[in-house]
């Protein structure tokens, strides 16, 4: 977040009613509270008829209130030709900051769920190694470990937008880009357990293979392995969820979802990339002129506005938080911008909170909203300059074959009733 120029310090309110930090800081908090909240002087605040009585006492395991039971995952695709197939998306338009809870991280499975006993589990590090090691759960707890925020996200995210030539009205934040969520994930360095095994000079690749029925594998490089990769046993502080690979997962990060095998029981260093079925037939871009490009491993950089989003409701004319978030794969956020007006102009959000490496980041900005028709865009800029592109853009360069990594701009429009719906614009 670079210093404002002075042109920009003295613009008050930027185009179409976005309104820029600065203005809001130094003018008009205390304006905007009053435009928002009700005022209550003057009038008797009844006492509800909770605070009389004494509720229930404590619990082993915590649930939420009942009146936020509306935030669910959306399970789409269970064919009963492939059983356990499918997945479910994150309800992205009620989550707030960067973390996904573990109940509601999305999930995607090719062939159900093991039910695994961690005390009958194995990894096994074998191939161009020195040394090939079998680890049982027990033994993994003992190594040292790292905790990282890292979003996980399918390459498969936000396809809808390419595929369907019409926009879908229906589309919420959740139906058209849930297949994105972000944990602090805790687990061994993988780095660490190749040393121990001694990987050859003559390896490249480490073969990752799950103990599902899928018996997923993927090749990820030996330098990614060796940089950042983790073998992660806890997903926000308890152990990986049975749906998030319990009890042990590959995590790359920002590398697109389906590297990151879930129920991690191989890791095999080979000379040359195995080409998994998961890494060919599937998860492949295929290009216009028919050529499929080989690998497309880091995920682009996105946003998503998440409030207002498809099919929620402006009550009435006034000023609204406009939310969201922003990741790339290839490492922090510099910026996020949002336009009101279909891109024609920008005005640069806050960032709520730390800037983390491969992990969601919250942005937003205050939006007065006339009453008209307004299409509501944000564009990411990540610290290696790439900037999100439209989806004008994707298609120009690599058509609609393939719908897999788009990352591009969503656009949410606003007609004069105050219903928001997915637009190509
Ligand atoms: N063993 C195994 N690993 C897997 C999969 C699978 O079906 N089996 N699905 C992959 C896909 S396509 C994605 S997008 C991510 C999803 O991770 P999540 O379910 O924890 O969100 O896991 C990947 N790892
Ligand atoms: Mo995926």
């Amino acid at each position: 977040m670079g210093k404002q120029t002075p042109q920009e310090s003295t613009d008050k309110v930027a185009a179409n009613g976005l309104i820029n930090r600065r203005h809001l800081l130094s003018l008009s908090l205390g304006g905007v509270g009053m435009a928002v909240a009700n005022t209550v002087l003057g009038q008797e605040l009844q006492i509800p008829s909770w605070s009389r009585m004494p509720g229930p006492g404590p619990s082993a395991y915590g649930n939420r209130s009942p009146y936020a039971e509306n935030m669910l995952r959306l399970i789409y695709n269970t064919d009963p030709l492939y059983p356990g197939g499918g997945g479910s998306r994150s309800p992205l338009q009620h989550l707030h900051g960067t973390i996904t809870p573990n109940s509601l991280h999305f999930e995607r499975h090719h062939a159900g769920i093991p039910a695994i006993n961690p005390e009958q589990h194995k990894l096994v590090i074998n191939g161009l190694v020195r040394q090939p090691l079998v680890f049982n759960y027990e033994a993994l707890l003992r190594y040292p470990m790292v905790s990282k925020l890292y979003f996980v996200e399918c390459s498969g995210n936000s396809g809808a937008l390419l595929r369907q030539a019409e926009p879908d009205q229906s589309g919420t934040a959740q139906s058209l880009h849930g297949l994105v969520s972000c944990a602090e994930w805790t687990g061994i360095p993988l780095s660490t357990l190749l040393d121990e095994a001694g990987v050859l000079s003559e390896a490249n690749w480490v073969a990752a293979v799950g103990a599902d029925a899928a018996s997923m594998g993927r090749s990820i490089l030996l330098g990614k392995a060796l940089d950042d990769s983790m073998v992660a046993l806890f997903q926000n502080g308890e152990p990986v969820r049975p749906g998030q690979g319990y009890p042990l997962r590959l995590l790359n990060p920002g590398w697109e979802g389906n590297t990151n095998v879930k129920w991690l029981t191989q890791l095999k260093l080979t000379a040359e990339a195995p080409h998994f079925r998961d890494e060919t037939s599937k998860y492949t871009d295929t290009l216009p002129n028919r050529f499929s490009l080989k690998f497309t491993f880091p995920m682009g950089t996105k946003s998503l506005i998440t409030s207002p989003s498809g099919q929620m409701m402006l009550e009435k004319p006034g000023i609204y938080r406009i939310s969201g978030i922003a990741w790339s794969g290839s490492g922090g956020i510099r910026r996020v911008e949002v336009s009101a007006d279909g891109g024609r102009s920008w005005a640069e959000a806050l960032i709520e909170g730390q800037l983390n490496e491969k992990a969601l980041t919250r942005f937003s900005i205050p939006w007065e909203w006339s009453g008209g028709e307004a299409v509501l865009q944000s564009r990411a800029t990540d610290n290696q300059g790439s900037v999100q592109p439209t989806r004008d853009t994707i298609l120009a360069e690599r058509g609609n074959i393939t719908a897999y990594h788009n990352h591009c701009i969503q656009s949410w429009g606003v007609n004069t009733m105050g219903e928001v719906r997915n637009v190509y614009a």
